[in-house]
């Protein structure tokens, strides 16, 4: 548990606690359209924020992802803050203009959640040399999810990072799913951490449920810097970069989607069935003034489009279901 004492970890847990709290929050206004624009809840992998984080100094960065309520909570953020910020509010941490993927505060070292998938990578890069200048042997982390592994900005972010020795942590958090692209179409190795032998790097899987062991790999990435002899994991003493892989392979519920998928469909089946029942009623065409009809018709055309996305969407959904190995298990 290396440097863990039972308050820090009563701390994590705590922390682990406010994320889920806060996102079933936002998930139960989004519904309701209190929260405008998207959001996407962290649900799930609070230990990954949290473990990474804990193992973090305060000056040390983090850039972030669409889904980074978590990752902004687990490195000091006020939950009051961000939550502001979903409502656009002045108070929020970018005054309201930035909203759920563009949360950013300096003073924390959080250099932005970003709407980009991978585009965090580069940008973390970019601290690190900052940081790597500066000699204070800060680190910069960079979270990403498994959708961002075949981005080419991740590619040339971790090189840059290995030839540049710069002190970055990558950690992708592997949940097996960028929407409804199975982690086993888009990668023919097993393991992500693999890929980090090629940049020259090491690379750790690590059970991305169990907090206290992406802590260890959190710590044992940091724990190199430009000011450390000696880097552990008994790599060449010119280790460059850092590299922690998580693996959340358990966590998502494709059945619970394709079921949420079914009742948006249904739903969507009902409103067009009732547009075009009032749009057949010949006396409320005949009546209404030329505009409304039109707009009626409108809207038609725009729900029969969203059915018809949503229905290829869940199909896709559908087909992607593949049975689970059992070593998933
Ligand atoms: C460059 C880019 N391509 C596509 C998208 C659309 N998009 C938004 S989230 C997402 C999937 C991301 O998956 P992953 O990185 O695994 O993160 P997860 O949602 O699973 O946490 C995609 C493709 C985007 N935002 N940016
Ligand atoms: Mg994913």
């Amino acid at each position: 548990m290396m440097d863990l004492t039972p308050d820090r970890l009563v701390e994590m847990y705590g922390c682990m606690r406010l994320i889920r709290r806060f996102e079933n929050k936002v998930v139960e206004m989004v519904n309701t359209n209190e929260i405008p624009g998207t959001t996407h809840e962290y649900v799930g992998q609070e230990a990954v924020a949290v473990g990474v984080c804990a193992a973090l100094r305060e000056a040390d960065g983090i850039t972030s992802t669409h889904r980074g309520h978590g990752h902004i909570l687990a490195k000091g953020g006020d939950p009051r803050r961000v939550m502001a910020e979903l409502f656009g509010r002045a108070d929020g941490y970018n005054r309201g203009r930035g909203g759920s993927m563009h949360i950013a505060d300096l003073a924390l070292g959080i250099y932005g959640a970003n709407g980009l998938v991978g585009a965090g990578t580069p940008i973390a890069c970019g601290a690190a040399l900052a940081a790597k200048r500066e000699g204070r042997g800060r680190v910069v982390t960079s979270f990403f999810g498994d959708g961002a592994i075949n981005q080419g900005v991740v590619h040339e972010a971790m090189n840059l990072a290995a030839i540049w020795k710069l002190p970055v942590v990558f950690v992708c958090e592997n949940n097996s799913y960028a929407i409804t692209a199975s982690i086993r179409d888009m990668l023919a190795i097993s393991r992500i951490a693999d890929r980090a032998a090629a940049y020259g790097f090491p690379g750790e899987q690590v059970d991305g449920m169990d907090v206290l062991a992406v802590h260890a790999a959190a710590a044992r990435a940091v724990a190199w810097g430009p000011d450390v002899k000696a880097p552990p994991l008994g790599a060449g003493a010119t280790l460059p970069g850092k590299e922690v892989f998580v693996d959340l392979a358990r966590l998502i519920d494709v059945e619970a989607e394709i079921a949420r998928k079914r009742q948006e469909l249904e739903k969507l089946d009902w409103l067009v069935a009732a547009k075009r029942k009032k749009l057949a009623n010949e006396d409320f065409v005949a009546r209404a003034p030329e505009a409304v009809v039109n707009k009626e018709r409108e809207s038609l055309k725009e729900l029969e489009q969203q059915h018809a996305s949503t229905s290829a969407v869940l199909d896709q959904m559908v087909a992607l279901e593949v049975p689970r190995k059992a070593d998933d298990a």
